[in-house]
């Protein structure tokens, strides 16, 4: 007989087998596409510091917070002990760190202070690219806080949002102030113009009085927020549709009572991930407010928020990606795209910021901005996914802390406007162009080919790129005719075609430069193997024909039979 201490599995003996819990490390310097390509474009030894370390504190420091968000969720107190109404939202000690944190890193503020001119948003958006998975989803309230500040810059900085402003952008955690973005109700999301039942009772002092009902507005516990509502006429009248919306700004504040404001949290919801942020109800009864646009340009003006807080919605997602293919292997070239496209849209946005963007950029950060938010938002979900499943079982255990990426992942493609929405907003803004955008796109896209004309290893995939550009060109000619519904038909499969084709000549783009990696190289290629141009496919199978969507309605309804 053997003794006992010999057997595996005896008595107190479990085996000797562990897995290894994965280990992040600096995210600055785990990251080769990233350093790859700030050092081609940002080259300043302060920002290399700066991020490296950024990235030590996020590993050392940050990540731990971020996972005491996730299991320390925010609760809603409506009484104090007296059965008064209070109506105060309980956030952790971590999420409290986490915001004086992005006051002292910048995260809004380096936008805005522009010290690296037209680079700036590059250089801010590399380090919310490095928080944002660690971030216990306080990359929420930075986005519609950007998205606030961006709004009032645009409309102009004066009384009385001056003070707003500075805060907002702010490195002074005693001073920082975060911002909502209250847009949704009961009637919809998507369709605000239909769906906004919220009025402004006009005040004799030229402030507002708001009563309505905002079904979801995340990070309640924001100092301010930006929201929409119409404007009440002497009798009462308001007047419908996208016409008759109007901008406000409004502070979150407390009375002496200790109640809030015109506010009442009506309950937070009980979400599938983004649990580590409170996201509530709210019955606006008299909430005070300022008009921010002209009446009746509410959603013109807001426009400029939305871009902000899809762009960041696309940095989250690549970091998402990148972040699961660190900790694991799957997925690689999706984060390397996401990232490519990502970067590129900063970089348009930050020209403009500058006043050094053609017209073709303009055209461009307009085209590319839903274009970049709902491509990489559903990359994002089956990358993770995938990352998830090949950790085996441990990929769906609750404390390894794994699943949560996978829940957050699917809000990507929800919030800022879904899938559906933003490819009906890429034929929104190629339609008013009068054929500029689409010019700029085509243009764009052969001028990054021609750069690498000369370099055989990429041949393939430029021949790729070039000939789905032909094809998406084929295309758009023939949709001209066929009328905006056929449009509407194929308007997901153009979105992502658009998404798939520019990214490709980003991918080669980045592999000519002189300090490029053979990886880069391979990346290209590999990217360029897929069908770059599925709406092209589709047209010749035929998806988008009028005979085709009666029987794929039946398709769905299950009524074929
Ligand atoms: O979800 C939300 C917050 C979530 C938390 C924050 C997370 C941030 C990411 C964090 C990462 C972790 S807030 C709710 C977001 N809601 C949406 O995104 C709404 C989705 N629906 C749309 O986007 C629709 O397309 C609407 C609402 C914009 C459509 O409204 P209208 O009124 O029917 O649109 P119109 O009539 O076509 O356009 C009205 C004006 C036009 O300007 P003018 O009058 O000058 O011609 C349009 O050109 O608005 C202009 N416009 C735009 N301009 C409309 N959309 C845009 C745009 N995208 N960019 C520029
Ligand atoms: P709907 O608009 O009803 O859409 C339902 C479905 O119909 C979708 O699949 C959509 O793609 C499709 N659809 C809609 N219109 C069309 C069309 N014309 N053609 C084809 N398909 C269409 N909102 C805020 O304002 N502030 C917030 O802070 C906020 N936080 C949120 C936090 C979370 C966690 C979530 C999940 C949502 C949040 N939202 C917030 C709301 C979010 O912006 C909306 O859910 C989103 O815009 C979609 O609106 P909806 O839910 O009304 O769906």
């Amino acid at each position: 007989v053997e003794p006992c201490h010999a057997l595996p599995f005896t008595r107190a003996r479990i085996g000797s087998f562990f897995q290894e819990r994965p280990e992040l490390k600096n995210p600055f310097l785990e990251d080769a596409l990233l350093r790859g390509y700030l050092r081609r474009h940002l080259p300043h030894q302060a920002v290399f510091s700066d991020l490296c370390a950024f990235g030590e504190r996020v590993c050392k420091e940050v990540d731990g917070w971020g996972r005491e968000c996730e299991v320390t969720p925010p609760r809603l107190v409506h009484f104090d002990p007296w059965g008064r109404r209070v109506d105060h939202i309980v956030t952790s000690p971590a999420w409290k760190r986490m915001k004086d944190l992005s006051a002292q890193e910048g995260l809004v503020a380096i936008g805005y202070e522009r010290s690296y001119g037209e680079w700036s948003r590059v250089y801010q958006m590399s380090k919310l690219y490095i928080y944002s998975p660690s971030s216990g989803l306080y990359t929420c309230p930075l986005a519609m806080t950007d998205g606030a500040a961006k709004v009032i810059q645009s409309l102009g900085v004066s009384r009385p949002v001056e003070e707003a402003f500075s805060r907002l952008t702010s490195r002074q955690p005693e001073s920082f102030w975060t911002s909502g973005q209250w847009m949704t109700e009961r009637q919809g999301g998507s369709d605000v113009a239909s769906g906004t039942e919220t009025v402004a009772v006009p005040q004799t002092d030229g402030w507002y009085k708001l009563h309505g009902f905002k079904w979801f507005t995340s990070a309640t516990d924001a100092d301010m927020t930006l929201t929409l509502a119409r404007v009440q006429d002497r009798t009462g009248a308001t007047t419908p549709g996208s016409k008759g919306l109007s901008l406000f700004y409004a502070e979150v504040s407390r009375g002496e009572d200790g109640r809030l404001r015109g506010i009442e949290v009506q309950r937070l919801k009980d979400k599938l991930g983004t649990r580590q942020m409170p996201t509530a109800e709210l019955l606006l009864d008299g909430l005070p407010a300022h008009r921010l646009s002209e009446e009746g340009r509410g959603v013109a003006s807001i426009a400029n928020m939305l871009t902000i807080t899809r762009i960041h919605n696309s940095v989250s997602a690549a970091a998402a990606m990148r972040r699961q293919v660190t900790l694991d292997i799957e997925g690689g070239p999706f984060s390397s795209g996401a990232f490519l496209l990502m970067m590129d849209v900063c970089r348009l946005l930050g020209r403009e910021e500058c006043g050094v963007a053609t017209q073709l950029d303009s055209h461009l950060l307009r085209l590319l901005t839903p274009v970049v938010k709902l491509y990489t938002g559903k990359q994002a979900v089956a990358v993770v996914s995938e990352c998830l499943e090949s950790f085996g079982g441990q990929g769906y255990i609750e404390d390894t802390g794994l699943p949560g990426i996978l829940r957050d992942a699917q809000v990507l493609s929800i919030w800022e406007g879904t899938t559906n929405v933003l490819s009906l907003d890429v034929l929104r803004c190629m339609a008013r162009s009068s054929g500029m955008v689409v010019h700029a796109y085509f243009s764009h896209v052969k001028s990054l080919l021609a750069g690498a004309s000369s370099v055989s290893s990429l041949a393939p995939a430029v021949k790729a790129v070039d000939s789905a550009l032909s094809e998406l060109e084929g295309f758009v000619q023939a949709a001209a005719s066929r009328g905006p519904g056929y449009l509407q038909l194929s308007a997901r499969d153009l979105a992502y075609s658009l998404a798939r084709i520019y990214t490709g000549a980003l991918f080669i783009d980045h592999a000519c430069w002189e300090g490029a990696s053979p990886s880069d190289t391979y990346a290209a290629l590999r990217w360029c193997e897929q069908d770059l141009c599925p709406v092209s496919t589709n047209q010749r199978r035929g998806h988008y024909d009028s005979s085709t969507t009666p029987l794929d309605a039946a398709l769905v309804f299950d009524c074929l039979r």
